[in-house]
């Protein structure tokens, strides 16, 4: 009796072993480069693509591989290398009788079960492979959309009289990439996916934010970096922004030159409100910065072009002020105490940004030749009636999204001289506002003291967290966090972490080296970042440069 129950156990154990050694070898559901071998080929493909999808294009990388379109790629025109082995595909979508998109999906062969769909930045129309080679190196599947033109991230030019193509960039390009990337995903494994993320920064962000506002079921976590997410009012005030400083010959015009003139002085008196003198500006907020030292006479080692005269001083106030209306409505926030090193991205020169003149010219009034100097304030109200690309990502109410277990987390550098930082905090208010206290259980905010637009910084700030693009930065192989791929480190893992496990980030430690942008030069220091309106406080004894001594308050 005994023996054969036995028996039964050999062989139940010696059936399963079969079926598992079976799988492996990939007779049932092949894994790695067999599935890569027997489906990473247009014949499989195009029969998993719906109708209105056409593949276009299919590659099998071994690992190594260099992957791309190069400079035919006007928006990111630097291939990734030395990608994990991958199948490469790219597909176009029609989205109306005058539109069309392309996606492109990195497969990996070591899947880690789970989907990440990458932002794109400005106006630039190019599938992001440089970012979906960091997600792929996780093991994620990744996919990346065109938003359904070919251009640099400054160029507008293609929305002139094409109304579906601005709702292409709007949002209906990310949006396909993510249902039609989900849907080969599966096809191709042959498996669910257990989570699906976005990682972008600035219109990326504007665009995670936008496809968890309308398609609450797209992400079960959202990174979102310094969106740009009040499309019809910040692509409006970056024109008027300009116009504050203008005309060159004006007596109030500050030449783009002289910012750094301006940083160091908000330094000089900012530096210490946060109670460590490091040159890291941490709590613009508490700062009572003096303008009068501006003043051309008021310091004693400024030469003349380091100094101001009043009206120019005026002009700088402008810039750091709130837009308001001729009748005095609130129409965005200004730029944020220590963003000045960046200000030459939309200031200081003969005409406002193309993120601005661009916008009222080839999306809002359809005409190349309207004159800047013609803008007034009536271009918001004109935008939030006309703008038919539906690109602004206002809806704070996001209770669908929440009661599925989604996660939001935000970021942005307080530097940031391109996309104000105050329009982060303002989502966050608003959100606030919109659902009540609390929101810290699935939504949070880190602001990121020294660092620019997305990424970088020109103070020595820690500014490295894994997020869109910064991998970028470091290599055109690199991703995570050098030396620390873990969820203290590494934003996307932290997200993670939170989505899947609930653990909930209370610090993200950021990273610098003694180059900035080069991780074998050592690090400098690491510190964290905290959820708003908690900030980083130094413990008053150990080395600032150690993330251990700091804690969030
Ligand atoms: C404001 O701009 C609009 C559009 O260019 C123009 O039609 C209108 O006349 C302007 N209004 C004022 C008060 O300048
Ligand atoms: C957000 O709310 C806080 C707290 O009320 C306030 O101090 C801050 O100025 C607000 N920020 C913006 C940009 O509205
Ligand atoms: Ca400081």
């Amino acid at each position: 009796m005994v023996y054969v129950v036995k028996m039964r156990l050999v062989l139940l154990v010696f059936v399963q072993a079969a079926f598992i050694l079976a799988t492996v070898a990939g007779a049932t559901r092949p894994s790695g480069a067999d599935l890569r071998s027997q489906r990473c080929n247009a014949q499989f493909l195009k029969c998993k693509l719906p109708k209105g999808v056409t593949l276009e294009r299919v590659d099998s990388l071994p690992a190594g591989s260099t992957y791309g379109e190069g400079a035919a790629n006007l928006a990111y025109p630097t291939n990734p290398t030395n990608l994990p082995g991958s199948c490469a595909l790219t597909f176009k979508v029609v989205s109306s009788p005058t539109s069309s998109y392309r996606v492109g999906v990195f497969l990996p062969d070591n899947w880690n079960e789970r989907f990440l769909a990458v932002g794109n930045g400005g106006f630039g129309g190019g599938i992001n492979w440089m970012d979906m080679a960091a997600g792929a190196h996780y093991g994620f599947a990744t996919a990346s959309t065109d938003t359904g033109h070919s251009s640099t991230t400054t160029d507008l030019a293609w929305g002139l009289n094409a109304p579906e193509k601005r709702i292409d960039w709007g949002w209906r390009s990310i949006h396909g990439a993510v249902q039609h990337g989900k849907a080969i995903t599966k096809a191709y494994y042959a498996r669910p996916i257990k989570y699906s993320y976005f990682s972008g920064c600035s219109t990326g962000g504007r665009q995670g934010l936008k496809e968890v506002q309308i398609s609450p079921d797209s992400f079960d976590g959202a990174l979102i970096g310094a969106a740009a997410w009040e499309t019809d009012h910040l692509n409006n005030y970056v024109t008027q922004l300009g116009i504050f400083d203008l005309p060159t010959d004006s007596p109030g015009f500050i030449n783009y030159m002289q910012f750094p003139v301006i940083g160091q002085e908000v330094i000089r008196q900012c530096d210490k409100a946060d109670g460590v003198l490091d040159g890291i500006v941490s709590a613009p907020q508490l700062c009572n910065f003096d303008f009068g030292k501006l003043r051309c006479g008021a310091g004693c080692a400024l030469s003349p072009s380091a100094c101001f005269s009043n009206t120019q001083i005026e002009t700088v106030k402008k810039i750091y002020g709130d837009w308001l209306s001729r009748t005095g409505e609130f129409l965005y926030t200004g730029m944020t105490l220590s963003s000045e090193f960046q200000w030459y991205t939309v200031l200081g020169g003969t005409a406002p940004t193309p993120f601005g003149v661009g916008y009222q010219r080839y999306f809002l009034y359809n005409d190349p030749d309207w004159p800047w100097q013609s803008f007034n304030d009536s271009a918001v109200q004109f935008a939030e009636k006309h703008d038919v690309s539906r690109a602004t990502a206002a809806q704070y109410d996001i209770s669908t999204f929440k009661k599925r277990g989604g996660k939001v987390l935000m970021y942005h550098g307080v530097a940031d001289g391109l996309v104000p930082t105050k329009g982060s905090e303002l989502y966050y208010n608003r959100t606030l506002q919109a659902m009540g206290p609390g929101i810290g259980d699935f939504f949070r905010l880190f602001l990121v003291p020294g660092m620019l637009h997305c990424l970088g910084t020109v103070v020595n700030a820690p500014w490295y967290f894994a997020a869109w693009s910064q991998a970028s930065v470091l290599g055109t192989d690199a991703w995570s966090v050098p030396g620390f791929k873990d969820a203290r480190h590494d934003a996307l893992l932290a997200l993670m972490d939170w989505t899947e496990k609930g653990r909930a980030p209370e610090e993200i430690v950021a990273t610098t080296w003694t180059s900035p942008y080069v991780p074998s030069s050592g690090v400098l220091q690491q510190r964290p970042l905290c959820p708003y309106p908690k900030m980083a406080k130094w413990n008053g004894v150990g080395d600032v440069k150690v993330a251990a001594n700091w804690r969030c308050k």
